[in-house]
């Protein structure tokens, strides 16, 4: 049953392991007889009288190990299956003196899984099973072993000891284990009578009686479900053939009497039924609350990561627009018209006084990141709020520094008419150069015409401030109107890349409840299945 593991029921927990034993309770074609006590209370000693035979280990300390089951077969063999598949099978019952008992620590195989001994009985030919158990009240392992093995029992033989009645506590609660489990009957066998003294054994029967009355509500009145039987001494007598011992020694009535009861019980087959439903009952309670819990929880879940949504909505909106809003600055500043009534003048100063570098350092380059930071940050802010990595940053790059068509002057010496003048890349620090082989220079305001190739002094070449100024004034437009081209494709695509990026899509679900919906489905599954099978079944046992 998928469904036990999603209850997560402890391992040991009694329901699953009810579930576990009426499994194999429903599927066992056998009637089923369990004999049970605590330890030393002589049930090994009563089968094998029963039986004829010294099949099953006795011992005067706690012995039985394991569920010993006695069906019928041709000869007597023993079966073991151990743990990881094994089987054993071998003649007699001798091995179970090495799996089926109990170690010097009173400890049970933990390898051992089923215990069975074929045994020749006529009686056992009509389908019944016989169970020696261990002894209860020892060790909680054994005592889990015996509650399983009872409820896959048709019928149970509780071994009393005459010497030590049950306390009511006792009692009661055994008939509380067995009736929350669909087991009402219960037959006692009376064993060490005759150790005590005849005086007292009246007032035992009757406190004894008194005992089986609850386990009887099942049975016809005229069968007791109280017997006395000396089980040694039967056995005894069993093993010699001697019937007028069996009959004192309370032997034949008790078998003949339970085999009229395994007559009866077996002719009404609705045994298992009841059994079944009684525990199915908590598993179906069991089943709901979880399914109620798993509701609750998803329901939660729901309600809040809702709310996570609608804030992160909400903080989409304000981050998208606060970062239209840094970037439309950005434009604006690079828009040219604006950049050239901003800047063309100072930078046209600067050209004239070869002062570029400074320009760009203390002018442009702060203003741009200025703007770049602004629109960064509402990058970063998305980036944090939505745990996501940031795209690749904006990246806007100064222009080269400016050519500009060198204006010709009078004072321009003739012989340079070979000389191209034009255009003439302003460089930083040392002033203008030339692209070719000759340079023009501007220092301090004056204007040089270069000529690299020669090591002579340089000469002037432009000294009218008014054509300096217009040449610079130029150069200004130019770099402005390239730093203007030149920002607007990359910053598109940055804004293209970051609104995408900024589009928050939550997913239909909140995360990790894939498997709880999971769960929750099976689970209701389940339990409707559970409930049409007992409609199905009811009508079968009312
Ligand atoms: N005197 C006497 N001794 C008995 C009687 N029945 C059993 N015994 C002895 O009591 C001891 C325990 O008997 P077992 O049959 O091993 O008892 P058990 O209930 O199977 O014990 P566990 O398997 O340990 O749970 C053995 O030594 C038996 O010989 C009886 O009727 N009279
Ligand atoms: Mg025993």
């Amino acid at each position: 049953m998928t469904a036990m593991g999603v209850l997560a029921f402890e391992p040991n927990s009694q329901i699953k392991q009810d579930v576990i034993a009426l499994g194999e309770y429903l599927q066992n074609p056998h009637f089923r007889i369990a004999v049970f006590a605590p330890f030393n209370y002589g049930k090994s000693t009563l089968l094998n009288a029963w039986l004829g035979a010294r099949l099953l280990p006795m011992d005067l300390i706690p012995t039985t190990g394991a569920a010993i089951h006695v069906k019928y077969g041709e000869q007597i063999e023993t079966h073991i299956t151990l743990k990881d598949g094994t089987k054993i099978v071998k003649n007699g019952t001798n091995i179970l003196q090495e799996y089926a008992i109990l170690d010097n620590d009173r400890r049970m195989r933990s390898d051992v899984t089923a215990v069975e001994v074929y045994y020749p009985d006529p009686w056992l030919k009509t389908g019944v099973e016989l169970i020696d158990l261990p002894g209860t009240d020892d060790r909680e392992a054994q005592d889990n072993l015996v509650r399983d093995r009872l409820l896959t029992a048709d019928l149970i033989i509780q071994v009393l000891d005459a010497r030590k009645l049950m306390t009511l506590n006792e009692r009661e609660n055994l008939r509380d284990w067995l009736s929350d489990r669909g087991i009402k009957t219960v037959v006692f066998a009376i064993n060490f009578l005759n150790l005590i003294p005849s005086e007292e054994q009246q007032e035992v029967n009757r406190r004894m009686r008194f005992v089986a009355e609850s386990f009887r509500s099942e049975l016809p009145n005229n069968v007791s479900n109280l017997y006395r039987v000396d089980a040694l001494p039967a056995l005894r007598a069993k093993l010699k053939g001697d019937s007028a011992a069996l009959a004192t020694n309370g032997l034949t009535t008790f078998v003949s009497a339970i085999e009229q009861i395994t007559a009866i019980q077996q002719s009404e087959k609705s045994l298992r039924l009841p059994r079944l439903l009684a525990v199915v009952e908590p598993i179906k309670q069991a089943l709901a609350s979880k399914i109620t819990t798993i509701t609750t929880e998803l329901t939660e879940a729901k309600e809040q990561y809702q709310a996570e949504i609608e804030v992160k909505q909400k903080a989409e909106k304000i981050i998208k627009q606060a970062f239209q809003r840094s970037l439309s600055e950005l434009e604006s500043w690079l828009y040219l018209p604006n950049l050239l009534s901003a800047y063309q003048s100072q930078l046209a100063t600067a050209l004239e006084q070869s002062k570029l570098d400074d320009w760009e350092n203390q002018q442009l380059q702060p203003k741009l990141l200025e703007y770049q930071n602004a629109i960064a940050h509402w990058v970063n802010k998305a980036s944090e709020f939505f745990d996501k990595k940031p795209p690749a940053e904006l990246s806007i790059t100064l222009p080269k520094p400016p050519e500009i068509p060198l204006p010709k002057s009078p004072n321009t010496p003739n012989k340079s008419s070979d000389v191209d003048l034009t255009p003439v890349a302003i460089a930083t620090g040392l002033g203008w150069l030339l692209g070719g082989p000759v340079g023009a220079a501007i220092i301090g305001g004056a204007t040089y015409l270069i000529d690299k190739n020669s090591e002579s002094p340089v000469k002037p070449i432009v000294t009218d401030p008014e054509l300096i100024k217009k040449a610079a004034s130029e150069a200004a437009k130019n770099y402005l109107t390239t730093f203007s081209n030149e920002a607007f494709p990359p910053l598109k695509e940055y804004q293209q890349i970051v609104e995408k990026w900024l589009d928050f899509q939550p997913s239909l679900e909140p995360q990790n409840t894939s498997e709880r919906y999971h769960n929750l489905q099976l689970l209701t599954t389940l339990s409707s299945n559970l409930e049409r099978e007992l409609e199905i079944l009811s009508p079968k046992i009312s």
